[in-house]
């Protein structure tokens, strides 16, 4: 394994956005210490010193030096470590990867949460934009093996929840959008993905990220009541 300084990661295992900067470094082959958090303890170091400013995993130190939000990790790691590049070499291809992650991240993941937590009319309208993010990104995969090319890169990272912990988001969430039928693409996407060692070896057991959703919507129905 490649080595260049000290590299740690905090997160938790059933962290859908930790597993992105799992998946990255070991793409690249590189050697870290994974240093599992405790969320609910607001007092850690990774809160007070770490990443103060949205208190969330994941966080990396490397060299001595922290850096939080999985998107701008994942840069650094690229820039860093710039063998077997995760990014496209052609910069409007770049671009285009960066724009659908920023829409994967935003406007996909937010209805994603909508469909999540809300009831009634608010729900139904989470799970329409869902759909309509579903068939989006059905348009960026007809005829492709992964998104934007055949090998495993930025953008399949960044991608790479749907495959995995979107269905136990239905699931918790109780709410359906991805059809096979309407999205058959991104399905064989993710079939194909998912199936992918590197990428399957360090995924959460399914009941530990069902039990972490289920305390998400315990809290924040907890919230709503007070
Ligand atoms: N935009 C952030 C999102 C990170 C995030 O939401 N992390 C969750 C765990 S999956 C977290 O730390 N939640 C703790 C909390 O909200 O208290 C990223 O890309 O890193």
């Amino acid at each position: 394994m490649e080595e260049r300084g000290d590299m740690k990661l905090l997160g938790t295992k059933e962290s859908l956005f930790t597993q992105r900067i799992v998946w990255a470094l070991k793409l690249k082959g590189i050697d870290y210490a994974f240093i599992e958090q405790d969320l609910s303890s607001r007092n850690s170091p990774l809160f007070v010193e770490l990443n103060p400013v949205y208190k969330k995993v994941p966080v990396i130190v490397h060299a001595g030096k922290s850096l939080c939000e999985s998107l701008v990790i994942l840069e650094y790691i690229e820039e860093t470590w710039p063998y077997n590049p995760l990014f496209p070499i052609d910069p409007f291809q770049r671009a285009s990867a960066r724009f659908w992650a920023r829409f994967i991240d935003g406007e996909f993941y937010e209805a994603a949460k909508k469909a999540f937590f809300s009831s009634g009319e608010a729900k139904a309208e989470g799970v329409e934009s869902v759909e309509e993010g579903l068939r989006l990104l059905e348009g960026q995969i007809i005829g492709k093996k992964f998104f934007g090319g055949e090998k495993i890169g930025y953008l399949h990272i960044v991608a790479g929840w749907i495959s995995y912990w979107f269905q136990y988001i239905q699931e918790v969430g109780e709410f359906k959008a991805m059809d096979s039928r309407k999205y058959p693409c991104l399905h064989a996407w993710i079939n194909n993905f998912i199936q992918v060692p590197i990428i399957q070896q360090s995924l959460a057991k399914p009941d530990d990220v069902k039990a972490v959703f289920g305390g998400f919507k315990d809290a924040a129905a907890l919230a709503g009541a007070n």
